[in-house]
């Protein structure tokens, strides 16, 4: 119901709880509705004389606290349960990508994978709708994935739909997160398969146009690919620098005094974008 095909065990763990609550939500709705569809028909007006008024049966007015408390006890167990398994970072991770969302794009770092520069294997967008120009994020399947979550300016929000997961990513706030991407998930086809992935929190003028891609490949072409990359790294575009804690270059955008800020000349010059007015950066500005 409305969840990509996932491809972690986590997102698995997430659809089942999403399909329980449903089977749960139903199951209480079909139950409300025959009990009012029943109470329509066998109680219906029959003469002008008014029925006997009946109120405070006890029984069931225990029963109308009674059961939604369990009702909530039961999603709230299952919630929980899950919560803790996705916020679960002890199993040793195969890969770890460092995340450095920035307006209006995405770094990735794989800290372990160090190149003959001596820097860590690296790959950094712009903001963008076009695939080409999307930075890619290349993962192995059957592997566990950590990701550190970092974020030079505002804050912004990592979204795979098929991990069925988003995190922030806020400055100064690190966050982590770990996946296990299931095996078979590379697809048939060499060069394996292309997932979206989004920034989910509304974080300025080109927060329509912060995507990337994650390209999940088989781990033998996975090390293809970082042995490429440490041979020959890649000129990155210049992405805002997470140590020197740069303040929010357009602090009107990101706030919610402000309003109609989404047009101003000066707001599109990073990464040399076109400054254009964009509906999704003030609709949420209290206009
Ligand atoms: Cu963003």
């Amino acid at each position: 119901m409305g969840l990509p095909e996932p491809i972690t065990e986590q997102a698995e763990r997430v659809l089942t709880l999403w399909q329980g609550s449903w089977v749960a939500a139903f199951a209480v709705g079909i139950l409300t509705w025959g009990l009012i569809i029943w109470a329509i028909v066998a109680y219906r007006k029959r003469s002008d004389q008014l029925p006997p008024q009946v109120r405070y049966n006890m029984p069931i007015e225990a029963l109308y606290t009674v059961l939604p408390i369990i009702v909530i006890s039961v999603l709230f167990y299952f919630t929980a349960r899950d919560q803790a398994y996705l916020m679960e970072t002890d199993e040793p991770a195969d890969v770890h990508v460092d995340v450095n969302g920035f307006q209006w794009s995405w770094q990735f770092t794989y800290e372990d994978e160090i190149d003959v520069n001596g820097n860590p294997v690296s790959v950094a967008g712009v903001p963008s709708t076009s695939r080409d120009e999307l930075p890619v994020l290349v993962l192995p399947s059957d592997s566990v994935v950590h990701f550190d979550l970092e974020s030079p300016d505002v804050i912004h929000s990592f979204w795979i739909p098929a991990f069925a997961f988003k995190m922030d990513v806020i400055p100064g706030h690190p966050n982590e997160f770990q996946v296990k991407i299931k095996p078979g998930t590379e697809g048939t086809e060499p060069g394996g398969t292309d997932y979206a992935g989004r920034c989910a929190e509304l974080c300025g003028v080109d927060h329509s146009r912060m995507l990337f891609t994650l390209r999940v490949v088989s781990p033998e072409e996975y090390q293809q690919w970082i042995d490429e990359q440490k041979a020959n790294p890649p000129e990155l575009p210049t992405v805002p620098d997470l140590e020197e804690g740069t303040p929010a270059p357009d602090p009107g955008l990101d706030t919610a005094q402000d309003s109609g800020t989404g047009s101003e000349p000066e707001a599109g010059a990073e990464e040399g974008s076109e400054p254009e007015s964009r509906p999704e950066a003030t609709e949420e500005e209290g206009q």
